[in-house]
């Protein structure tokens, strides 16, 4: 390993490093293979993402319900002809579009839908999947997995492949959100349990959380909640998870994943596009991290106003791993600036980012266009030490990114991949 005495070469070790590792991407909605329709890919899927539906509809006189009722084909034109004709693809995710193309080595100044289509239409699914994960430099992506969802429970318990690539997460909003409907779902599938949460329905929740913990080997066990979530407050969520999930996460030894902030529904006429964010109470989760030093939590929030509060929280508990740039954050000004309060705060003790995917050949722009941003951070970080006359070799500038684009995941996990 040389030492990087020369500035000039600083920035090219931190681009070259950056751009060239393996990527863990610890929170996706893909899919692997064999389940089938449940993963999305091509332009169809691309331009009808629920990011670009709401921004879309900004422009479009056409009702939300005469948008949905459309097929996606056509929802998909209307969207193209709105955000890539009429206007320029100027936001984070209609940019994410355009270099989803120039990646893959199409045009992207051409204007009609049909020449795009025609290139997805060409691909084999699974030479795409191989070729996508590597042009975007992904070891592996953690997939978010529901057993109480019909036709992902029906893969599981027939069909599932194993492609160690895509790794699986047990998604308990389900559980969590509504515990009537929820009470029927587990009852479909064996689980006796009752409304009251009983002594014996608890029991029965543990079961079915450890149960497909092991089917799945999943890798932590997460949840989404809302700005004001409480975890004590006694209401049949808040007891799910402390006499249910925590105990079960700590037997196995996986995190409890906290997505704090969603707002759920604001505008339920955009569906899927319609939920925004608020600002969180830190303390629930200075309260929960406190009280359950025997679990390890990895935690991102929604709010921008939130950030420094977390970090300084991360600080306070080693048993809270903050990651990502979330959803509403996943853009390049918020990256830059989170991720530098991060390193300001917390050393390399975080995991920067993850991508939120829920269409496949997203895996390129999401991580293109963020280890761009997390690159410039670190030569800044790195250029204050040498201005002190500190000479950082290309040994640590490959240790500090692979511990922060993955390695964190790993050793917070106590595993290896
Ligand atoms: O980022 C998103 O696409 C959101 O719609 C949600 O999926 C969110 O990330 C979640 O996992 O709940
Ligand atoms: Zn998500």
């Amino acid at each position: 390993m040389i030492d990087l005495v020369d500035r000039r070469y600083l920035v090219d070790a931190v681009n070259k490093v950056v751009n060239s590792i393996p990527i863990t991407d610890i929170h996706t909605h893909l899919y692997s293979e064999c389940f089938g329709s449940l993963l999305l890919y091509g332009i169809d899927e691309l331009l009808t993402y629920h990011y670009l539906v709401s921004e879309a509809m900004r422009h479009i006189e056409m009702g939300y319900d005469s948008f949905y009722s459309m097929g996606k084909a056509q929802q998909a034109e209307c969207i193209w002809d709105t955000l890539f004709v009429r206007k320029t693809p100027l936001s984070e995710s209609a940019r994410s579009v355009i270099t989803i193309f120039n990646r893959l080595g199409l045009d992207v100044n051409i204007k009609n839908l049909n020449y795009y289509r025609d290139y997805f239409e060409s691909r084999t699914l699974s030479a795409h999947i191989d070729h996508v994960l590597e042009v975007a430099g992904i070891k592996c992506v953690v997939m978010t997995n529901d057993p109480l969802d019909k036709a992902e429970h029906a893969v599981w318990e027939n069909g599932y492949k194993k492609d160690n690539r895509f790794k699986a997460a047990l998604r308990v909003d389900r559980l969590l959100n509504n515990w009537e409907e929820a009470v029927l779902l587990l009852r479909g599938i064996g689980y006796k349990v009752d409304s009251d949460l009983s002594e014996g329905t608890i029991d029965e929740i543990k079961r079915f959380l450890l149960e497909w913990i092991e089917k799945m080997d999943a890798l932590y066990c997460g949840v989404s909640v809302t700005p004001n979530f409480t975890f004590f407050d006694g209401t049949i969520g808040a007891r799910i998870i402390e006499e249910c999930i925590l105990p079960v996460c700590r037997l196995k030894n996986i995190p409890f994943t906290l997505m704090i902030g969603v707002k759920r529904q604001v505008n339920p006429d955009l569906r899927l596009a319609g939920d925004s964010v608020g600002k969180a109470e830190i303390k629930e989760l200075e309260r929960l991290c406190l009280k359950y030093t025997k679990n390890k939590f990895l935690v991102t929030i929604l709010s921008l106003e939130n950030q420094h509060e977390l970090v300084i929280t991360a600080r306070k508990f080693r048993n809270l791993m903050v990651f990502g740039c979330w959803w509403f954050l996943n853009s390049p000004a918020l990256i830059d600036f989170i991720t530098r309060i991060r390193l300001e705060w917390l050393g390399t003790s975080f995991i920067a980012q993850h991508s939120d995917c829920r269409v496949l050949e997203q895996l390129i722009s999401k991580w293109v266009h963020s280890r761009t941003v997390i690159s410039e951070v670190l030569v800044n970080k790195y250029s204050e030490l040498y201005d002190m006359g500190y000479q950082v070799t290309e040994e640590q500038i490959q240790k500090d990114a692979s511990n922060i684009f993955g390695e964190n995941f790993w050793s917070f996990l106590n595993k290896t991949l």
